[in-house]
């Protein structure tokens, strides 16, 4: 249970990068959270409706009853209530630029790489779409140990709930290798090093049900595209 002093609810699912990776930065700062899950594939709670009835969406944040939605605003909240650790960084063109790439692997990657892919007929021609895109990330980490340099960050946190423990789980399931080491290997190199990091392992889903789950939001992407 959370200490009474932080009083941080957490609505997320166990399977959505928005949510793991909040769960990431709360470990990272020490902040002790309650966590609540749903299957949001099944059914939504009355609480999550109460507290995101725009979106309906997780993950929800509640701090001291403040209540909080979407996720990089959430990540923004946490850094600057709990300066310890940082995980933006302090300058403002490498803070835009985190946030640029943030939004560009949330909207794009997963647009073009994984929506737009599955309903694809020419899969070859999306993939490469799609890896056209992933170019622009290993460039990102080239000669960097993390995407916030020395240490685990922000940006780290988005790419790394969203990519390797999301949609290569995906991929996976539909027989896709989209990120083989040979054309990605600056790429592979920090998939393998945030792995190592605790507060990531403790946020990594399982994988196996983790494709199971990535399966059946391909069949609802394919099965709206047919009556769309
Ligand atoms: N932009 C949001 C995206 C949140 C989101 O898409 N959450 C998904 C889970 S991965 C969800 O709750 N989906 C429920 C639905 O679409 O009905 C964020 O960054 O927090």
């Amino acid at each position: 249970m959370a200490e009474k002093e932080e009083d941080v609810l957490l609505i997320g699912s166990w399977a959505s990068p928005f949510s793991r990776r909040v769960e990431m930065a709360l470990k990272l700062k020490g902040v002790p959270y309650d966590y609540s899950d749903e299957d949001y594939l099944v059914t939504k709670s009355p609480l999550l409706l109460q507290l995101n009835p725009i979106y309906k969406k997780v993950p929800v944040f509640v701090h001291k009853g403040k209540v909080l939605l979407e996720s990089h605003l959430i990540l923004e909240y946490i850094d600057q209530t709990w300066t310890r650790n940082p995980i933006l960084p302090q300058d403002p063109y490498g803070k835009a630029m985190a946030r640029f790439w943030a939004k560009f692997v949330d909207e794009q990657v997963t647009l073009i790489g994984f929506r737009s892919l599955v309903k694809s007929e020419e899969i070859d021609v999306a993939i490469k779409e799609a890896q056209e895109l992933i170019t622009y990330l290993e460039k990102e980490i080239t000669g960097k140990m993390f995407f916030g340099g020395e240490t685990i960050g922000f940006l780290d946190m988005v790419v790394g709930s969203m990519i390797p423990f999301c949609l290569v789980r995906g991929w996976e399931g539909m027989g896709i290798d989209m990120i083989p080491n040979e054309q990605f290997p600056e790429l592979n190199r920090w998939i393998e090093k945030i792995k190592e990091i605790e507060i990531v392992r403790e946020c990594i889903p399982n994988r196996e049900k983790n494709i199971e789950h990535m399966m059946k939001i391909v069949g609802r992407i394919k099965a709206a595209s047919k009556t769309a």
